[in-house]
């Protein structure tokens, strides 16, 4: 590595590893590890996956391709040698912004372990040049600008390949950025982004994310989830996605013609995974291409077709399951239409329940119907959603294909979310356990053996405190904020939104502050911490961080609470920051209302890094569980059932315990008192307060006060520093139930049966 390094240094630079600026040793590595992993085998065999995805939330790739080609030790002691960090280094490459959340990140740890296993599968998505939107907080509130990460020299390969998609009033040219995917000790894949030419950036002005939704040629690809709250907005999503499809299933196509199969049995050669239903316009796609094409009939077409595609959904959500009005398909995409008909109608000729069908009675496009009638598999993505998928959200679909659905247990990859954001904790499971667990995590169980070792326990917590004082310093750099490593870090990281319900950490927040100012001072002092972005048109999740900022301007000013407990938020939260806070925390909240939280995948990040999930019984929380027993985790609240059943009796009213619940009624009107609106804004505290009151479609008042008991008594737990460390060991040692490595294994097992 150090010749190496010193050769690009002096051939592109003329410098040396003792002359060159960080700038210089940051692209001398990137060119390094982007030949190096060129140098890769390319996973091979007779049938390839192709996973498509709106997002793709990879993170910075430095540090992990290093880790995944074996190279991380070396390097690291070789800029040691000549006085840099590799971590500083690192902080220097921007972070790519294609995802939002916990659908993209998965995505991201799904490549990292196909291609780890060894298995032939390529990612298929979107490169947007300003991807989500970097956030920034002004006058406590969220402010959207555009985010442009890709640099002149970047981990994107420019391909020769292009596609031409049609449109209805015109026909873009797709082109293809491709970046390598190495995998942990293995060969190599890729994940493909499709872009188009004529994007124009400058049609959006400096910070900011407006620009002109119909100059599709130029915007197609700018940003990931264009604002839909229009109609031009969600015609911009129908374009991006079937921009995306139609590239993606040309390539397909050319992939599988060259490597010379018959494209009659494309399924013995190719499975699409469709992930959630931005990609499902894949399906109809494909139909055309081959008739239209290729000289199939329609029979064949759809027969292949069907046998090809499987679709995972992540979300019970309404407002995700996308159904895309018949008259826009008919403005945008006027080739599928035909096809989506034909389809409908074939549905419509078997099947006797309407509310299956492609097309409802208004005339609109359900895309999960489409994939479940025309896939060969339906997966939700942790026991408990699975069960609610086949029991309720999806039941009529169940009844008539039970065959088709199974469950897939989210996972994450520990390359990323233990080896790279842990290493501290990496080194010293190594020396109790050896190094098995890298490839087999759950090898981690070995740690059990340790589980009333004081030395051991004491040593986890050493380096906890050495992560929080990473974290501390990351913290004062970025934001200014000093952290006390002291206190207990509680931490609720995710996207914003009412169902993962900041807003009930929020009220107990109030709740504390309220309880220290009547003399209460807490034996260990507490910092909460929030990162979330919320998206920019959804008001009452905005709402919700400026109620978190204005408390955290509140407490920060008050020196009576200031010193036992503080609210900290994260600003711009993503996967760097993730990898940063993670570490760092004591307590993981995952606190959605019970059956709306698919799974969480941050819960498992939290675990395997030694945090205690407070939480409901709710997504992979219901595993967790199950895994380190009742004793080694919080759960409260309303269970699964009980919620379900109360949105169909249709009873709820928060208005109702806001007017009972003397406590309850203390603290919402505490969002709207003169503390706060001495801090903040009238209007958006008025609006969430009566928001809460008229609607709370998520429950919080349900929950609030069984939250705040059992989070004062984790909080009480803590003080047992020894018991507190044994359930932190355990907890890591049940986590590796949840690498990606163990779900993509079941998925080749059970749905792409790759080779
Ligand atoms: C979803 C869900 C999460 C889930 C993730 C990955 O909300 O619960 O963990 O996908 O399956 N839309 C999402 O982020």
């Amino acid at each position: 590595m150090e010749k190496r390094l010193q050769e690009v240094l002096e051939k592109r630079f003329h410098k040396t590893l003792d002359t060159c600026t960080k700038e210089e040793l940051f692209h001398a590595l990137m060119e390094i590890t982007k030949e190096a992993t060129g140098n890769l085998k390319r996973n091979e065999g007779s049938k390839k996956l192709y996973y498509i995805s709106a997002e793709f939330l990879i993170g910075k790739l430095l540090s992990n391709n290093l880790i995944n080609l074996g190279l991380y030790e070396e390097t690291e002691k070789v800029l040691k040698s000549h006085g840099y960090e590799l971590c500083e280094i690192e902080e220097l490459e921007m972070e790519p912004s294609l995802g939002n959340g916990g659908l993209g990140r998965l995505a991201a740890c799904f490549l990292d372990s196909i291609a780890t296993l060894g298995l032939p599968g390529d990612g298929i998505g979107l490169n947007y040049h300003f991807g989500l939107f970097q956030q920034k907080f002004t006058n406590h509130k969220q402010q959207e600008l555009k985010n442009p990460w890709i640099t002149k020299e970047s981990w994107l390969n420019r391909q020769s390949f292009t596609c031409k998609v049609p449109f209805k009033d015109f026909t873009m040219d797709g082109v293809l950025y491709d970046i390598d995917v190495p995998g942990y000790d293995s060969g190599c894949n890729r994940l493909h982004l499709f872009d188009v030419d004529t994007i124009d950036e400058s049609i959006v002005p400096e910070n900011s994310i407006n620009f002109n939704k119909k100059k599709v040629q130029e915007n197609l690809t700018l940003f990931l989830y264009p604002d839909d709250s229009d109609d031009a907005g969600r015609k911009l999503r129908i374009y991006q996605q079937y921009f995306m499809v139609s590239c993606g299933a040309q390539l397909i196509l050319k992939e599988m013609e060259d490597a010379g199969y018959d494209l009659h049995e494309l399924n013995n050669h190719a499975v699409i995974q469709i992930n959630d239903t931005h990609p499902s316009m894949v399906i109809p796609e494909l139909i055309r291409l081959l008739t239209e094409e290729k000289g199939f009939t329609m029979d064949e077409a759809v027969e292949v077709v069907s046998k090809t595609c499987a679709y995972t959904n992540h979300t019970i959500l309404a407002e995700a399951l996308e159904k895309w009005p018949m008259e826009y398909l008919e403005e945008v995409v006027p080739n599928l239409v035909p096809i989506i008909k034909e389809l409908d109608e074939r549905v419509r000729k078997t099947v006797k329940d309407e509310s299956t069908y492609i097309i409802d009675a208004q005339d609109r496009v359900h895309m999960a119907h489409m994939d479940i009638h025309y896939g060969f598999s339906v997966n939700g993505v942790a026991a408990l959603h699975t069960e609610i998928l086949k029991n309720s959200e999806l039941k009529n679909f169940y009844d008539l294909y039970p065959e088709r659905f199974n469950n897939k247990t989210n996972g994450i990859t520990f390359r990323r979310w233990l080896m790279h954001c842990n290493p501290i904790l990496t080194r010293y499971i190594e020396s109790l356990i050896g190094n098995g667990f890298k490839k087999d995590a759950t090898e981690l169980e070995k740690l059990l053996a340790f589980e009333n070792d004081e030395t051991v326990l004491n040593k986890l917590e050493e380096i906890k405190m050495e992560k929080k004082l990473e974290f501390k310093e990351y913290m004062e750099e970025t934001q200014g904020l000093t952290i006390d490593e002291h206190s207990i870090i509680d931490v609720q990281v995710k996207r914003l939104h009412e169902y993962k319900r900041q807003q009930m950490n929020a009220l107990y927040a109030i709740y504390k502050y309220l309880d220290i100012k009547a003399g209460n001072k807490p034996s260990t002092p507490i910092t909460m911490i929030f990162g979330a972005k919320a998206a920019p048109a959804y008001v009452i999740a905005k709402d919700i961080i400026h109620l978190i900022l204005c408390l955290q301007e509140l407490i920060e000013k008050d020196p009576e609470v200031r010193p036992y407990f503080r609210v900290l938020m994260i600003e711009n939260y993503n996967v760097s920051k993730a990898a940063k806070v993670i570490p760092a925390a004591n307590i993981s909240e995952q606190i959605s209302l019970a059956s709306k939280e698919a799974s969480g995948t941050g819960n498992m990040k939290f675990m395997l890094n030694g945090a205690l999930t407070l939480g409901t019984e709710d997504g992979a929380n219901v595993e967790i569980r199950d895994l380190v027993g009742e004793e080694n985790i919080y759960i409260f609240g309303r269970k699964p059932q009980d919620v379900i059943d109360l949105y169909e009796a249709g009873t709820y009213s928060s208005k109702e315990i806001y007017e009972e619940d003397a406590l309850i009624h203390k603290l919402v009107d505490f969002i709207t008192g003169e503390e706060l609106l001495a801090i903040g804004d009238e209007e958006s505290l008025t609006r969430l307060h009566r928001e809460l009151i008229g609607k709370d479609w998520f429950m919080t008042l349900l929950d609030t006060k069984e939250y705040i008991t059992t989070k004062e008594k984790v909080y009480a737990d803590y003080e047992d520093r020894k018991t507190w460390n044994k359930k932190a060991l355990i907890n890591i040692a049940k986590a590796g139930f949840f690498s990606s490595d163990r779900t993509i294994a079941q998925y080749n097992e059970d749905i792409w049966k790759l080779k």
